[in-house]
């Protein structure tokens, strides 16, 4: 039996836990003893680091309690949960969250001060868990967020990777990666849990044998094994006393660890082993929305899927539940086809374990997950080779086979002598090299296949998958992307939350759509004062950060102009890097006289996978770019490029707050949604942007009054795509375009062979159309101009920016997956 084996649980007397006091004195006793015996030093010899552990240590004793009773209240009253089951959790520093949450803040700031510890040096001193690329990765962590804020029973599991996503730092303005250890000062957030890690095999053979009244059987003969060890996270709501957990796994050595090949019972060689089976969890792919088809990820995919799915069925449930009621008690939703092996491994255990037959194991399984799709680019989708599958999951192959022939008879049935639809749906891709079309399996098995914005959801039904929606168009729905308000207005934004506690109280924070409420304010000029003062205060403190972390610093009086997302071709960040050298060029030739120019800072955040060249050649040219403007006495201080390092979420919530315009320009039908579109949006800036993604619903929302659109929809991109698209002719026929172009070409940002490449790129390939859009963009840039020329005017757009953004909550997501996807209950 490959199930995970787990110690009895002895059954004491219910002892509720007792949280410490909530004052000051007991605030200061319990940091001080956690400080002297938890971290061994007296408060006169303690570092930061001895504080800020000592301080986490304190924090997160006070929300035991609520996870204690949290998880007892959801034994007690069992309702259906919802397991989250996501590759990665980008999920920002903790201590602030946790202090916001458990309203401890006041507290916390009153007992540092009496012990005359920096509580802002303290709190700087949290190195963020990095464990996601992007908005995929932020998306889960806003999940599991609004659902303890919702007091929904959710268990998110994931991967504890022992490095998070590469730190960035530039060296002569080219990015250079290094490793995020993000443990290395200590982990004071995570429980680990080792009495119930989970053996995880793979490899081998798959045997037949006669099962019982001698029916033929299949089982799996693994010959190597990893044990799946669990770390467990606090994922507290919003002053609601409920504390969710979020059960992270590392890949250790089993003790009797056999993988034959490695180990010949030879101490060195085993140690060795050891090593092997820690790779595992070891590092994050860092390459957002391009799988790498190796065969380590699949290891990871499969490790902590197989590790979830054994401890919820045979850790969690009761040890007599009855497994064909599987789909009342749990639903694993996919984010995105990462964990779609899980898939099989559910059919698996069913069938070989648990011994039931196909129909009955089929029927449990596709009631018990559903799956959300989070991009349209083709190269995105995974499709792992058949003979790599083969080889690391034998019988997970099988399965993987029969559901497909199964799947397709009733495809043939429905569409007789329809062969090429049979094709172009199979699970399995012919040709060459075979491959298993995760997307396939995961929409062939889910009660429900979701987009995440309405235009992607529309995308997915009419092109990607649209063989599927036609044979099953009630499995198909939208759920639009939300981000938690708590994280990214109330604690990255304190000015802007208690200018918005005075006008309407405190009650949106947890009910986003009441910040309607703010609409007839942007009509009062002693409001609108007020706004931009808190702009201005945010401004000023994103300036002491970049100060602290030694780069330029931003002008008071200028347009704050951010564009921060991972470096892709398709998000288009050489459009706006087209858009700022054709304004410097203008008035190095005197086309635009310089007091013409709008003052602004232009400035990128913006991460390249290690392995796409382009992108870094883009980061490379930003940069470049930047130090020539930046020292440029003829434009007369009036554009700045700012490229701070190493974008991630605590440099996020410092930087959205301070922007005034928020670039959303990707090509139109591929950012599948955005959320940093909807971050910025709540946080007051005005977005420049096309029609895609989620930017659609935005500018729905906010008015056309308060967004710049531009540049081609959807159809007329794949209008332009068939008809053949030539952007040498774009070049050629914009004058103000080729003078730019020309411009970087010519050197005149230094190494010019690269930025002849990158441009020669561009003009004759430029696969997202940046050319065909560029006109349209340095339009609606000049009205972006004219608008911030007008104070009144773009203080009256940005507070209704605010007003209008609270359907984009995560908690407004969580209620729509409960209702159109996993039909849970609240409570
Ligand atoms: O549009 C975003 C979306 O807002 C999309 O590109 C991103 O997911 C966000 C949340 O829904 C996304 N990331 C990935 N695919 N889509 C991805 C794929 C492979 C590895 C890592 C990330």
């Amino acid at each position: 039996a490959t199930g995970p084996q787990f110690p009895p649980t002895h059954h004491l007397a219910d002892q509720p836990a007792v949280a410490p006091a909530r004052d000051v004195d007991t605030f200061v006793q319990e940091f001080l003893e956690e400080l002297n015996f938890g971290q061994g030093v007296p408060l006169d010899r303690s570092t930061i680091n001895h504080q800020y552990l000592a301080l986490a240590s304190t924090v997160r004793s006070y929300l035991m309690a609520d996870w204690l009773a949290t998880a007892a209240r959801r034994r007690a009253h069992p309702a259906k949960m919802v397991g989250y089951l996501s590759a990665e959790y980008l999920l920002g520093r903790q201590l602030g969250n946790a202090l916001l949450n458990s309203d401890l803040e006041g507290i916390v700031e009153e007992a540092m001060r009496q012990l005359g510890i920096d509580l802002a040096a303290v709190r700087a001193q949290e190195v963020e868990p990095g464990l996601g690329n992007g908005g995929l990765g932020r998306l889960a962590a806003c999940f599991v967020d609004s659902l303890a804020t919702m007091d929904v029973s959710c268990i998110g599991y994931g991967i504890r990777y022992e490095y998070g996503i590469f730190r960035q730092t530039f060296v002569e303005g080219r990015q250079v990666e290094v490793p995020d250890t993000w443990l290395a000062l200590g982990a004071p957030w995570e429980f680990r849990n080792p009495e119930r890690a989970v053996q995880v095999d793979f490899g081998g053979s798959v045997e037949s044998y006669a099962g019982d009244q001698g029916r033929p059987r299949r089982r799996w003969r693994p010959d190597w094994n990893v044990l799946a060890v669990p770390y467990n996270y606090m994922v507290p709501g919003y002053h609601n006393g409920v504390a969710n957990t979020l059960r992270l796994w590392s890949a250790e050595a089993t003790r009797a660890f056999d993988l034959q090949i490695f180990n010949h019972g030879d101490y060195a060689e085993a140690v060795r082993a050891q090593t092997f089976a820690e790779n595992i969890s070891k590092v994050l792919y860092p390459e957002d929305s391009t799988p790498q088809g190796k065969e380590l990820r699949l290891q990871q995919q499969y490790f902590f899927v197989a590790a979830s799915i054994g401890d919820y069925l045979h850790g969690t449930l009761p040890e007599d539940f009855d497994l064909a009621r599987l789909p009342e008690q749990i639903i694993f939703q996919l984010n995105d086809t990462h964990p779609v092996i899980g898939i099989p491994e559910l059919m698996r255990l069913l069938l070989d374990v648990h011994g039931m037959e196909w129909d009955q194991a089929w029927a449990i399984t596709s009631r018990c997950f559903a799956y959300t799709c989070h991009t349209l680019l083709p190269e995105a989708l995974e499709v792992w080779p058949v003979s790599l599958v083969e080889r690391l999951l034998p019988r997970h192959m099988e399965i993987i086979f029969e559901i497909n022939d199964r799947f397709l008879a009733a495809v043939r049935a429905q569409f007789p002598g329809d062969d090429d639809r049979v094709r172009r749906m199979s699970i399995i891709a012919e040709g060459g090299d075979r491959g298993v079309r995760m997307a396939h399996l995961a929409t062939v098995a889910a009660v429900r296949v979701n987009g995440v914005a309405e235009l992607h959801s529309q995308l997915l039904r009419d092109k990607v998958l649209v063989d599927f929606a036609q044979l099953w168009p009630e499995k198909f729905t939208n759920v639009t992307n939300g981000v938690t308000p708590r994280r990214f207005l109330v604690s990255a934004n304190p000015p802007l939350t208690s200018l918005i506690n005075d006008a309407i109280g405190g009650g949106w924070i947890t009910d986003l759509e009441r910040l309607r409420e703010l609409e007839p304010y942007a009509e009062d000029p002693v409001f609108r004062e007020r706004f931009r003062s808190a702009k201005r205060a945010n401004k000023d403190h994103l300036n002491s950060t970049l100060l602290a972390a030694g780069t330029a610093q931003l002008p008071a009086d200028h347009m704050l102009d951010v564009m921060v997302k991972r470096l892709h071709e398709y998000k288009r960040q050489m459009l706006k890097l087209l858009h700022i050298v054709s304004t410097y060029e203008g008035v190095l030739s005197g086309r635009v006289p310089a007091e013409q120019v709008t003052p602004r800072t232009c400035l990128f955040g913006a991460k390249a996978a290690p392995g796409y060249a382009t992108a870094k050649e883009t980061i490379y040219l930003i940069n470049r770019v930047a130090s020539v403007i930046n020292s440029d006495p003829k434009l007369d201080g009036r554009l700045f490029v700012a490229f701070p390092p190493n974008y991630n979420v605590t440099l996020a919530q410092r930087l959205i707050p301070a922007a005034d315009l928020s670039e959303q320009i990707s090509l139109a039908g591929k950012e599948a949604s955005g959320t940093g579109n909807m971050k910025l949006a709540l946080n007051g800036a005005l977005t420049i942007g096309t029609d895609d993604g989620a930017n659609v619903e935005i500018r729905k929302l906010v008015g056309d009054d308060n967004f710049f659109l531009f540049g081609m929809r959807e159809p007329e991109v794949a209008e332009l795509q068939s008809r053949g698209y030539h952007p040498g002719e774009v070049y050629a026929s914009n004058p103000v375009l080729k003078s730019a172009i020309d411009l970087i070409a010519s050197g005149h940002f230094g190494d010019r062979g690269a930025s002849q490449a990158l441009m020669g790129d561009l003009v004759g390939n430029d696969r997202f159309m940046a050319l065909a859009d560029f006109q349209a963009y340095v339009d609606a840039q000049a009205q972006v101009d004219a608008k911030f020329a007008d104070t009144e005017a773009w203080t009256r757009s940005a507070i209704l920016n605010v007003a209008r953004s609270g359907y984009f909550s995560s908690d407004r997501s969580m209620r729509d997956y409960l209702d159109r996807i996993w039909g849970a209950q609240v409570h």
